[in-house]
């Protein structure tokens, strides 16, 4: 299947990430993107540049101004920190009705961790990546059976109106929304964390089923509030999987994520690969072995299909990873 590249996805570089206070080192890097594109042999197509209309079929206008502009403002303001990161937050109890005027109190507004940082290149990378979603839709409306976006930053844990969990764009979202098109579509996120942001945005929608395997966050793992299985309605299914948990579980709960979107007439496949055993973000222990199978139980669904990806940090396996599961894809279909 074509994948879908642009080297401006490489632009978002943040050296940190600062978890519990502390500045640590960033494992959303612009290598992931190209150890994923080398790996595979398919026909790469520049993503199309998109205007952003579309994206307001998913996030407000506030968010994507502020990404936008928030480098450039905070650059200017002469803070200690290089990157933009929260100090306050805009709790729901402060019962906050307005972006506060403060370069420094700004983020607070949008961002909901101080893990996803703001440099330079962040808004063009992030905007680069939902181009390539929207480009894998595009050649998928026009006929192909499948595309894959290889791309970066990632989106699903994107909201509607907020940014976090390395996601600023929520490309996964953006895609389904351009293929609702063509009627119905499900989201299936096989990323190792829940797919939160997806599931927020399309909470209540008829058109968009969103379905997430994951680690259980009620076992202390991101994005930590939501991905329960209570959250489950007629659009929504989650399916937590207990951290150490291994190839049977998670394609069985794969399988029923399948089962459970038949009858929708495209398909979104929120694809991390951070499930994978040795994924040092993730304690899922899945084998590409099982990473292919996933694939074929996705591809059986027969139906016009995007890929996107998502996580996957382990530099050394995850062109590997995408590469079984998109071959799984392909054979699943035949
Ligand atoms: C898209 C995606 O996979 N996002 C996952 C974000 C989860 N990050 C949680 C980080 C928890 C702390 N990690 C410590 C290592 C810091 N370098
Ligand atoms: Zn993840």
């Amino acid at each position: 299947m074509p994948v879908v590249w642009s080297d401006r996805c490489l632009l978002h570089d943040p050296a940190a990430e600062i978890w519990v206070g502390t500045p640590t080192p960033a494992t959303e890097v612009p290598a992931r993107a190209t150890a994923i594109r080398d790996r595979l042999d398919a026909r790469v197509v520049d993503a199309q540049p998109h205007d952003d209309a579309v994206l307001l079929a998913v996030h407000d206008e506030a968010l994507l101004a502020y990404l936008a502009s928030a480098w450039k403002e905070w650059n200017g303001a002469e803070l200690p920190q290089e990157q933009v990161v929260p100090y306050v937050f805009a709790h729901r109890e402060l019962g906050a009705r307005r972006e506060p005027a403060a370069v420094w109190a700004r983020p607070g507004w949008f961002a909901y961790d101080t893990m996803t940082l703001i440099g330079p290149g962040t808004w063009e990378a992030a905007r680069a990546a939902a181009d390539a979603a929207l480009t894998a839709a595009d050649l998928v409306l026009g006929g192909e059976p499948a595309a894959y976006a290889c791309t970066r930053p990632p989106g699903h844990h994107a909201t509607r109106s907020a940014y976090g969990g390395s996601c600023y764009l929520n490309n996964a979202a953006i895609a389904a929304g351009a293929l609702t098109a063509a009627g119905p579509v499900a989201v299936l996120d096989v990323d190792a964390h829940h797919g939160n942001g997806t599931q927020e945005i399309f909470r209540g929608r008829e058109d968009v089923r969103t379905g997430s395997v994951h680690v259980d966050p009620g076992a202390g793992w991101f994005p930590h509030f939501l991905g329960f299985a209570d959250e489950s309605d007629g659009s929504n299914l989650n399916l937590p999987l207990a951290p150490g948990a291994a190839d049977e579980p998670w394609l069985e709960a794969v399988a029923e994520l399948v089962g459970w979107a038949h009858g929708v007439a495209g398909l979104v496949v929120a694809l991390g690969v951070d499930a994978a055993a040795g994924d040092p973000e993730s304690p899922l222990q899945v084998s590409g072995a099982a990473f292919r199978e996933s694939g074929r139980l996705l591809g059986s669904l027969g139906v016009p299909t995007v890929v996107v990806q998502e996580g996957g940090y382990d530099l050394a396996t995850i062109g590997a990873l995408v590469r079984e599961t998109l071959l799984g894809l392909e054979e699943g279909r035949a």
